[in-house]
């Protein structure tokens, strides 16, 4: 009998709905009640890639915005073979953004259109799940101001929430819709009951192609 693979899951959500916090606790107790579970996050800013994405972030540099969207597109190819060999090996990848906020983000930009932006990312390995941690920028603001970082305006925030709902009619992918605002442990408690029906549902399929 071939080997049983791990589950691709991935989070999403405005900024301060709580992704890494979550991200970090499902991995905690995945692997406590004894399925081998790691995080992943992107951008992974500790690669080559990842630290060009890094310093734009962080407004250190400039970069045109064809072209960073392809780097970020680029950070999750590099790390393909890796989430392969993880998933292969039985072992489930809970992952802190994935292309979803990729094209949510750039097709927030002037002149940008959803499909194009999702080209690059056409391919990727399927997630099995997507979690929308669903927060209202009121609560978000109550959890602290917005950081320094590009894309950290409310305006802007407003516009990729827009855009998260219509990648979210896409009925081919299995998004969950999660509402934020509740407790860190309500929140937790609604993922992980999602997240082991996934691991038992993903473990006999393939791995599949992202909007392919
Ligand atoms: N970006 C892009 O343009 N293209 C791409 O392809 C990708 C990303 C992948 C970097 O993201 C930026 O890159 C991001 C998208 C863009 N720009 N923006 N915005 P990032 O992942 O490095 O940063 P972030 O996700 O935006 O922000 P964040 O602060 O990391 O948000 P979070 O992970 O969702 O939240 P958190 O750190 O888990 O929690 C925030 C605070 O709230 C913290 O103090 C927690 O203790 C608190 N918290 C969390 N949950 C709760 C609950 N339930 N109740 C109360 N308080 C809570
Ligand atoms: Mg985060």
């Amino acid at each position: 009998m071939a080997g049983r693979r791990g589950a691709l899951i991935v989070l999403e959500g405005a900024d301060r709905a709580g992704k890494s916090t979550q991200a970090k606790r499902l991995v905690e107790v995945l692997k406590e009640r004894g399925y081998p579970a790691e995080g992943m996050r992107f951008p992974e800013r500790t690669t080559e890639i990842g630290r060009l994405i890094g310093s734009y972030l962080e407004k250190k540099s400039n970069l045109e915005d064809h072209t960073v969207h392809l780097l970020f597109s680029a950070n999750r190819w590099e790390q393909v073979p890796l989430i392969k060999e993880k998933l292969r090996s039985g072992v489930t990848l809970v992952v802190d953004r994935y292309a979803f906020s990729g094209v949510a983000f750039t097709s927030s930009k002037k002149n940008f259109s959803l499909h194009w932006c999702k080209q690059p990312d056409v391919g990727l390995p399927k997630p099995d799940l997507v979690l929308f941690l669903d927060i209202s920028p009121e609560a978000a603001a109550k959890r602290g101001d917005f950081g320094n970082e590009r894309y950290e305006t409310s305006a802007f925030q407003q516009k990729v929430h827009k855009r998260y709902a219509e990648l979210m009619e896409d009925r081919s992918l299995n998004w969950k819709v999660i509402d934020a605002a509740q407790t860190m442990e309500e929140v937790h408690s609604a993922i992980r009951q999602l997240s082991e029906d996934i691991i038992q549902e993903a473990k006999d399929q393939p791995i599949g192609k992202l909007w392919l």
